[in-house]
């Protein structure tokens, strides 16, 4: 990925470092020496008259974990961490900058966030839910992805699930301290079968294993949990958050994973979503719920984080007042105040499911009391499976620096997660993420730069996206010229947009093919079913009325300069158009153009747009490496393929809908 080896090595060929300790030696700083020695092959000196970089590492009482300053001193670059994390940031940032030549002069850095997260939803059979880059690197057999293009693996021995593979993991969390992650979760919030036990010997001693070498990067591990628990494993008869020995078995379950990893994280919980088991089940509120876990876990330290995904996904789409959207508005705001400082909710960005388009959820800016983490798919779910080329960073930015009230600037989400919390060391970001067995990490070699680009952006909220994707392909290809590294800079900084053109019109989102795990067009596969995600497209319009006037009332969630602007046909950003109201196809936009020859133009754009990200990557032949240039090219031309259908079909079902021609006369059914 973006550590290149070769590079990192080349580019401090010569240096020697020396590392200060007032501190005592730990875990980190032991990894700061080896990666120096053995990653870097560089030597460490013990004279600082001697060394080109000298590291202090200097526990200080003041100011935030992690951060670090870097200065030059007499033609010595100095790195002065604030702990050994700190230590570990700023060698990697110095790393960074020589690789991208930078100067080195005087930089002080502190994380944004202090909460930088990433979730896998790595089962433990290997598989990968919303996976598109090969087995988990965690679970499976050590060598089953060999054969798994042609679908073969060896047998599982399950009662060992873990693949054991030290060295992936160890370039993993290498990769993950880089961009300055500090907690990761091990499995997926849909916690079924034997990885229910991960939380039990010996399944915590593997996991024990893991977490020590994310500890020596600075990362603390987290697990997700089943929340009936204390009956599958337990043996009680009930996992209600109130009774006295469900709560005493989480007690004990805590204080041994405690024991074992002392620097664990905590736990994640989904619970009373999509079917999985929670409180309410037993009447009980969700701060019930996370408060008794969180209890458990309060005497080591711990954090649980708990998901506000919580919605009917057994709705009756005939009651045309139910919205989705409205769900984790409904079932939190009332709990604000009401969940313990060692709680955390977890908040998808958007009120549906991670869309191309989505407004924020309400909840941000609204929940005045409590720890919130903002909740992002590096895995391209929605956005391609990462066969379709799609730089997502434009989209993240701009929900984090979302007004949650228009007249307030400092309103923006990235501010009022902390403003919000009651206990500010416990807020910022998770994300799901996208890595697997693959050779390059992300089925798409260009997909890597979503994983880069989180990181950066939990850590920095004021680098752009455009400035981040210029590093990522300057570190991932220094091989390439400048022309050639605009051309890559061209492809991934429109693809956001381009992927938006060619599938989801104007914020309609969810017309994705059911069968096909949310890969290509599917424009009926969710209208009208228990999910409850529509476009209510018909012969005489499209969208979905949200508007509280006469919609399902759901502008009313959020502040008043905000849902004034939602509610408004006038002020209705075009980009949201369909999310909120329900227009007829002759509706024009701000831009003057009808819907339906917004809905032609774009698919048109779009496929075309793809079409010239072949052209530009068919460039680079024989300059980057020839597997990563068979790795984009393959899939851009199955993007191609994809972009056409869904443009296809979609001019097609609307010019039937619509029974409304294209203005410029192009061919719309094939
Ligand atoms: C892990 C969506 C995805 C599911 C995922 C769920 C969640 O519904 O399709 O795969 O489950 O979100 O975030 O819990």
């Amino acid at each position: 990925m973006w550590l290149n080896d070769k590079h990192v090595r080349q580019v401090t060929h010569g240096m020697r470092f020396c590392i200060r300790e007032t501190s005592s030696e730990n875990i980190c700083t032991l990894r700061l020496r080896s990666e120096i020695v053995q990653w870097l092959e560089r030597p460490l000196v013990s004279d600082i008259n001697d060394a080109d970089v000298i590291i202090d590492i200097d526990s200080k009482n003041s100011g935030s974990k992690g951060e670090f300053t870097i200065r030059t001193e007499h033609d010595r670059i100095v790195i002065d961490g604030h702990d050994a994390a700190g230590a570990l940031y700023g060698f990697y940032t110095m790393l960074r900058r020589l690789s991208l030549g930078q100067q080195i002069a005087q930089f002080h850095s502190q994380p944004k966030q202090p909460i930088r997260m990433i979730d896998h939803w790595d089962q433990i059979d290997g598989s990968v839910e919303r996976g598109y880059a090969g087995e988990s690197i965690f679970f499976g057999r050590l060598g089953s992805n060999e054969h798994a293009d042609i679908g073969v693996f060896p047998p599982r021995d399950t009662s060992n699930p873990f693949r054991g593979d030290i060295d992936r993991i160890i370039q993993y969390a290498r990769f993950l301290a880089s961009i300055g992650i500090n907690a990761v979760a091990l499995n997926n919030v849909n916690v079924r079968g034997d990885a229910t036990r991960l939380i039990l010997h010996p399944f915590l001693d593997r996991v024990k294993e893991i977490a020590d070498i994310f500890s020596s990067f600075g990362v603390s591990t987290f697990l997700s949990v089943n929340y009936a628990a204390p009956k599958l494993l337990g043996g009680l008869g009930t996992s209600d958050p109130l009774a006295d020995d469900v709560r005493s078995w989480w007690k004990q379950i805590a204080d041994e994973v405690y024991k074992t990893i002392p620097a664990f994280g905590g736990f994640l919980v989904k619970a009373d979503s999509e079917g999985e088991p929670g409180p309410m089940q037993y009447g009980r509120t969700h701060a019930d719920g996370a408060n008794m876990l969180a209890d458990a876990v309060a005497p080591h330290g711990g954090t649980v984080i708990w998901r506000a995904f919580v919605y009917n996904s057994n709705q009756d789409w005939r009651d045309r007042t139910i919205d989705r959207a409205k769900a984790a508005y409904d079932n939190f705001i009332s709990l604000d105040g009401q969940f313990d400082p060692g709680v955390v909710l977890q908040v998808k960005f958007g009120p549906i499911d991670f869309q191309t388009r989505e407004p924020l959820t309400p909840l941000f800016g609204a929940m005045k009391h409590t720890n919130m983490l903002m909740e992002f798919e590096i895995t391209a779910e929605y956005l391609g499976h990462q066969i379709d080329v799609n730089y997502v960073l434009p989209q993240w930015l701009e929900m984090i620096n979302t007004r949650t009230d228009l007249e307030n600037p400092d309103s923006e989400v990235k501010k009022t997660l902390g403003t919000n919390a009651i206990d500010g060391s416990r807020v910022g970001y998770a994300a799901v993420v996208n890595v697997g067995m693959d050779d390059n990490w992300t089925g798409n070699t260009l997909a890597q730069a979503n994983l880069y680009g989180y990181g950066r952006m939990c850590w920095d909220d004021e680098v752009g996206s455009d400035e981040i994707c210029r590093e990522w392909i300057a570190q991932t290809f220094p091989e390439l010229g400048d022309e050639d590294r605009e051309r890559v800079f061209a492809i991934m900084t429109t693809s956001n947009a381009t992927y938006e053109d060619y599938t989801a019109p104007l914020g309609v989102g969810f017309m994705v093919c059911k069968s096909r795990g949310h890969y290509g067009p599917g424009i009926n596969d969710y209208e009208y079913d228990r999910w409850g995600t529509y476009h209510y497209a018909d012969r005489n319009g499209v969208g979905v009325d949200r508007t509280m006037a006469t919609g399902t009332g759901y502008v009313a969630q959020y502040s008043d300069s905000v849902a004034q602007m939602y509610e408004h046909l006038e002020s209705i950003p075009d980009n949201l158009l369909l999310f909120f109201h329900h227009v007829p196809y002759t509706y024009r936009l701000h831009d003057g153009r009808t819907v339906i020859q917004h809905i032609y133009d774009t698919h048109f754009d779009g496929a075309d747009a793809v079409a010239r990200y072949i052209q530009l990557w068919d460039e680079l032949r024989g300059k980057v490496p020839q597997n990563v240039f068979e790795n984009v090219s393959r899939r851009l031309r199955l993007q191609l393929s994809n972009a056409i259908e869904w443009r296809d079909q979609i001019n097609t079902y609307f010019y039937r809908m619509s029974g409304i021609g294209d203005e410029r006369g192009r061919t719309i059914v094939p």
